[in-house]
């Protein structure tokens, strides 16, 4: 398999734009560049990391094919670690394409996604969690996820990956050395003491795991699913959160049938709102699906906005609901208070003590603020962590630090119990091995083929 190949793709999104780049990386970059490129003004050395201007033609028929600037970044010292050469053409598909070819006729291939990044870890410019954050710094949406990625980037998870290493390496020199050395009756194996280091890893992967469902929800949005009977105003909330008239509202109950999903940002936190078909007892087979899958969804959620309408009293359905909902995650909204009411909050705490319900108006837009400022809440913005601090938000990352600790403790507890240190230290290294996959240090192919497939052609 060549690493020795030159690959090029195009670096910029596709559509028009002042500028276009075509990225080059492999052995042949300085020579495809130089085959391409007229400079205006002679000499023109390719010194590494300067920008040259000039043409750029194409070497079988000495067409013209741009006005470009051209640099050539000299391996180790480039993104991939090997020599890259970046052409900057104007922003245009069709140049890009024309470019791109003449590019290939001279020597490369056409780059696999996130085949640069490949590299750059490969050759030891990254480590497989700062590969991972490149590709969720482009894709991030929101400002505090992006302080998460370039600290992952800047290498604060590796650290912790390996200091953590440190730990364990030091729990299984000392395991290690008791089994080594069983005769010489040194009585040097002090159990309490490596407990308590295995606790201490054990504690500190905890901390790291804590920060899961916050470094989720800044990457993939606070799922958030509208609830409650029919006509109480669920797709109005949704098209006022929207902004826009995405669902459709009637006064006839049992109008949505199936789910709107729409993403809207509340001070930088994405949420994936959902509105949903009103939950009744119906005989329609139609409206019965829809209902039943609203439970499914309810129980998947990260928050439920719970709607009543206030106009009318409280009914037995919407008391089934109170008291099936999660209260932690649910936020309790009386709908229509532009009308008179005929509810109370004391109807509802009675229902489900200790939640305030809002008085809201979807049509009107009455209560807006303070049903964001609860969504906020509930998205835990008081708990935001600094930017310097550990924050993972990928599955990936929380299985192999899970998997750790849980081995960590599982040696800690052998060890107390009194088995051979042999056991604990087998466990340890298998803990440590889940650690080294997430910087991937012991990473397959196969998981390496899956990370960088998800990435864009030309990161
Ligand atoms: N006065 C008043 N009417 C409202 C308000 N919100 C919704 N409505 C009206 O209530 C009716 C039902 O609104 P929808 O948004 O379709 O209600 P829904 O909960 O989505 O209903 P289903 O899809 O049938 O479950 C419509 O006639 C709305 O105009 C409100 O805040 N005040
Ligand atoms: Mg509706």
């Amino acid at each position: 398999m060549g690493i020795q190949d030159t690959i090029a793709a195009i670096a910029t999104p596709p559509g028009v734009g002042g500028i276009g780049i075509i990225r080059v990386s492999g052995p042949k970059a300085g020579e495809i560049g130089r085959l391409l490129f007229r400079p205006a003004k002679e000499p023109c050395p390719f010194a590494t990391h300067h920008l040259y201007y000039g043409d750029l033609v194409s070497p079988e028929t000495g067409n013209m094919l741009d006005e470009v600037l051209i640099t050539l970044m000299r391996g180790p010292r480039s993104f991939t670690g090997e020599d890259v050469l970046e052409i900057h053409c104007h922003g245009g598909p069709v140049i890009l394409r024309s470019v791109l070819e003449s590019v290939l006729r001279a020597g490369a291939r056409p780059a696999d996604p996130g085949e640069f990044t490949r590299r750059a870890f490969l050759n030891n410019r990254l480590d497989l969690s700062q590969a991972e954050a490149v590709a969720d710094l482009i894709m991030v949406k929101t400002r505090r996820g992006l302080d998460a990625c370039l600290a992952q980037l800047k290498g604060r998870l590796s650290e912790k990956i390996h200091s953590l290493r440190e730990s364990l390496m030091e729990i299984i020199v000392l395991l290690e050395a008791d089994v080594d050395f069983p005769d010489e009756d040194l009585d040097i194996l002090p159990v309490p003491r490596i407990a308590v280091m295995m606790e201490s890893a054990a504690a500190e992967i905890k901390v790291i795991l804590g920060t899961y469902d916050d470094g989720r929800i800044f990457r993939e949005g606070l799922k958030t699913v509208i609830a409650g009977r029919p006509n109480v105003g669920k797709s109005s909330l949704l098209n006022r959160l929207l902004g826009e008239e995405r669902a459709i509202v009637t006064p006839i109950p049992g109008t949505t049938r199936d789910f709107i999903e729409e993403a809207v940002h509340i001070e930088g936190l994405p949420v994936r709102l959902t509105d949903t078909a009103g939950i009744r007892d119906t005989g329609n087979i139609i409206e019965q699906k829809g209902v039943e899958r609203v439970w499914e969804k309810l129980s998947g959620a990260d928050a439920v906005i719970l709607l009543l309408d206030g106009s009318e009293e409280l009914s037995g359905e919407d008391r089934a609901l109170l008291e099936s909902v999660e209260k932690k995650k649910c936020i309790v909204a009386i709908n229509k208070s532009d009308l008179p009411p005929r509810m109370t909050e004391e109807d509802v705490a009675k229902m489900m003590p200790g939640v305030r319900p809002i008085r809201i108006s979807a049509k009107y837009g009455d209560g807006m603020a303070q049903l964001k400022e609860k969504i906020l809440d509930l998205a835990g913005r008081e708990r935001s962590s600094s930017e310097n601090d550990v924050v993972i938000g990928s599955l990936r990352y929380k299985t192999a630090f899970e998997k750790a600790a849980e081995l960590i403790l599982k040696a800690s507890e052998s060890l107390l119990s009194g088995f051979s240190p042999e056991f604990a230290a087998l466990d340890i290294k298998e803990a440590l091995r889940h650690l080294e996959e997430i910087v991937g240090e012991t990473t397959s192919e196969d998981l390496l083929d899956r990370i960088f497939s998800a990435f864009c052609i030309g990161k």
